[in-house]
């Protein structure tokens, strides 16, 4: 074996052994870098959000944060600090492509950003043990560490007791108490990260005897073959010998012939000798930690089972769990339709008002009918819908800061094991139901690249808010006037959900027996305590939402509107007496959606919804601008605004049929609920799956599924006499 020091003791070593990389500008010149790591849902977001001012995401359960985010925060003399908030790891051995941005930020793997100059440690103090064992991986790193010891408040209340000062003497480096959400010991934190010089930890673990030579030799030749230095090249070479899939440890740096030829000698002989040496890695760690832990933790009364676990035994119960679950969605759903009535009729009359003001205030022309037709109709059609999808954000924001969104998963994991997946799949599902996108950013906490695919492709099934707007539009059609009790209506609605729930579950028993086949690994996810809700951050939420919608409906929406006004407006029919449905029907839109009517006309939708399908590629919610936009052209009492969808359910077919009858308007949102019409969704999908592969199979899979079952409900459902 070739040399190379048989282990190493870190308070032998230099603060700082990294030569500064060519491509990096050199510390003194930059704003020092803090990354915050620590295990999933110990509050580091909260309190990088409490640092730097920004308003990341954060709620109560792990795998909140799945991405890097940079911030800014300011040192007690006004310096800036960069401070770098990461997603949580239970370890650097990385399982699941959020642990691995953690691990690669550490290890300075990544080329988008520095390496941290110094390391936040953030733990749970309720959960002492478990959380040090990263920060004990960390400080083999040899870097400056300050440790926030975060959640005192929930440790006082389970009866443990954390010492923080004796924590503080045996680890060697400052040990601040926090509770990040209440504000307390930010203060301290700050001064911390001030101090010009940080005390490195005493820390001295040895790597256990029987790996040492591996590590020894491995460790070599990552510094003399792969250019890393000595302690972050242990780490390394400590990763790639307990855990074998070398692609995913190696992370995005290739490493040499020689060090593969290393490894593979090492892997060999320990298959040979049947031994699990990474079991004794782990082992090693944990007694290490509690030598460390003997006079820090002072157990207080004899815990009984905690408020938590009482309301489990009832939320995770196999019946009244699932009791509970129908019960909060069905609450979902009533509400959305009972509550949002008032403020929803009072949006739909200022809209129409405002119509109206400019109707009389304008003199006649395209101008007046590119504001009123195209602006008012288009996105006003869709911001009547606003109290809606703050309903919807309220729950969902509700669901994640208690912390049943990881009871969901525990109770879903049985019926999510039958499609071949397992409970971890179902967060990314649920958040579906809010927005596709950051759900399927969340899909990156799934261990297996396969199960992650899967989630990923019939994640969009889920009906989002986006959706929302269709199915208002059309419910109201279907069931018209104050007549239909909300319940009905909520019905139908949970109809919908249901219809996308269940295509997602019946994709995935698909796509896991034929794309993705193999098994699913257990599900091991921590259920986090019970937590009162913060409305306040379910507000900031929201409102983030509201406007974001708005801000759609400002832009894209505005953009489309206008540009659909001009297409149905242009160019004009000879006949100046012509009426607007012969106007609209020679426009370019017109002839477009005469161009794709034979495909849709089995569907029962003709050449005008034909238009709405086009344009709500996009996004779903500009089906409805569109149809604000096509059906107020169409206006025919010119001084009047009546609500769209009266004005839609007078449209014809040519022989004078009425084109929306109930059962086309149920065919329209059985449509909506599977057909992919969503543009960015798409681009999130090649960004996570890294090819165009995915997003068009899943465009193909999903619109053909669109069409087949919306051609058999419409069908049979005129043969039934509808
Ligand atoms: N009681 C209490 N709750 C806290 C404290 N700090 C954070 N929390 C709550 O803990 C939950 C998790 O906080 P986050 O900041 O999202 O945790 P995180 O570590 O960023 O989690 P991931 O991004 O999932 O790894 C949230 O519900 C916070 O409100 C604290 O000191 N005391
Ligand atoms: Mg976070």
């Amino acid at each position: 074996m070739a040399g190379g020091p048989r282990r190493l003791v870190m308070s032998q070593l230099p603060a700082h052994i990294t030569p500064p990389s060519p491509k990096r500008p050199a510390p003194a010149e930059r704003a020092p870098v803090y990354a915050m790591v620590g295990n999933p849902n110990c509050g580091k977001t909260t309190l990088f959000n409490a640092l730097t001012g920004l308003r990341q995401k954060v709620g109560n359960y792990p795998g909140v944060t799945v991405e890097k985010k940079v911030g800014i925060a300011y040192s007690q003399h006004g310096r800036p600090l960069q401070v770098i908030d990461l997603p949580g790891a239970y370890s650097l051995a990385a399982r699941s492509p959020d642990e691995a941005v953690l691990r690669d930020v550490l290890l300075g793997r990544r080329e988008d950003t520095p390496q941290p100059d110094r390391i936040i440690c953030v733990v749970d103090a309720s959960n002492l043990e478990r959380n040090l064992y990263l920060v004990h991986q960390i400080l083999d790193l040899g870097r400056p560490v300050i440790v926030a010891l975060n959640m005192m408040d929930v440790a006082a209340k389970a009866g443990v007791k954390v010492d923080a000062t004796e924590l503080e003497r045996v680890l060697g480096v400052p040990v601040i108490p926090c509770e990040a959400v209440h504000g307390k010991g930010l203060m301290e934190l700050r001064l911390a990260m001030s101090r010009v010089e940080l005390p490195l930890a005493k820390h001295s673990w040895d790597v256990p005897a029987p790996i040492a030579p591996a590590v020894a030799e491995l460790q070599a030749s990552l510094v003399q073959n792969d250019g890393r230095n000595l302690l972050i090249a242990r780490a390394e070479a400590l990763l790639l010998l307990t855990d074998f899939d070398t692609v995913r440890v190696a992370g995005s740096k290739q490493l040499s012939d020689r060090t593969h030829v290393i490894l593979a000698q090492w892997r060999e002989r320990w298959t040979a000798e049947q031994t699990d040496w990474s079991a004794v890695l782990i082992r090693s760690r944990y007694d290490a930690i509690q030598a460390l832990c003997k006079n820090v933790i002072l157990r207080g009364r004899d815990s009984k089972p905690s408020v938590s676990d009482r309301i489990d035994a009832v939320l995770c119960h196999s019946v009244w769990g699932w009791f509970v679950f129908f019960a909060l969605m069905g609450a979902m759903f009533f509400s959305i339709f009972s509550l949002a009535e008032y403020p929803m009729s009072w949006i739909d009359g200022q809209v129409a008002s405002l119509a109206d003001w400019v109707k009389a205030s304008m003199g006649e022309g395209d101008l007046r009918d590119l504001i009123t037709d195209g602006v008012i109709a288009g996105v006003g059609g869709v911001v009547i819908f606003l109290p809606q999808i703050l309903i919807l954000f309220f729950f969902v924001g509700l669901l994640e800061s208690t912390g049943y969104m990881a009871r969901a998963a525990f109770l879903m994991d049985r019926p999510m094991s039958k499609v071949g997946l397992n409970g971890r799949s179902f967060i990314p599902l649920l958040s579906g139901y809010a927005c596709a996108i950051p759900a399927i950013m969340a899909t990156r906490t799934i261990e297996n690249h396969r199960d992650r695919l899967v989630t990923i492709l019939v994640t969009p099934l889920m009906s989002c808010s986006a959706r929302l707007p269709v199915y208002l539009l059309m419910i109201a059609m279907v069931l018209p006037g104050e007549v239909v009790p909300p319940l009905q209506k909520a019905g139908l609605m949970l109809l919908m959900y249901a219809l996308g729930t269940g295509g997602a579950f019946f994709f995935a028993w698909i796509f896991k027996r034929t794309l993705a086949k193999g098994g699913s690994p257990h599900m091991i996810m921590e259920l986090p305590a019970y937590q009162r809700p913060h409305f306040f951050e379910i507000l900031r939420h929201m409102v983030e939402r509201g406007w974001l919608f708005l801000k759609n409906a400002g832009t894209i929406i505005l953009a489309i509107s206008m540009v659909l006004w001009a297409l149905t407006t242009y160019p004009k029919h000879e006949n100046p007496d012509a009426t607007s449905t012969e106007q609209i029907a020679q426009s370019y839109a017109g002839r477009a959606g005469h161009a794709i009517e034979p495909l849709i006309k089995p569907l029962g939708f003709d050449w005008r919804v034909g238009i709405g399908l086009i344009t709500s590629f996009a996004a779903r919610e500009v089906f409805v601008s569109s149809m604000g936009v096509i059906f107020g052209v169409e206006e025919i009492d010119e001084e009047d605004t009546t609500p769209l969808r009266e004005k839609m359910s007078q449209a014809q077919w040519p022989d004078g049929a009425p084109i929306f009858t109930p059962l086309v308007c149920l065919t329209l949102m059985i449509y909506y609920v599977f057909a992919m019409q969503c543009m960015a969704t798409l681009a999130v999908v090649k960004r996570e799956t890294n090819s165009w592969r995915w997003p068009l199979f899943q465009t193909a899979y999903m619109t053909g599924t669109a069409w087949i079952v919306c051609f058999i409900v419409y069908q049979s459902g005129k043969l039934l006499g509808f």
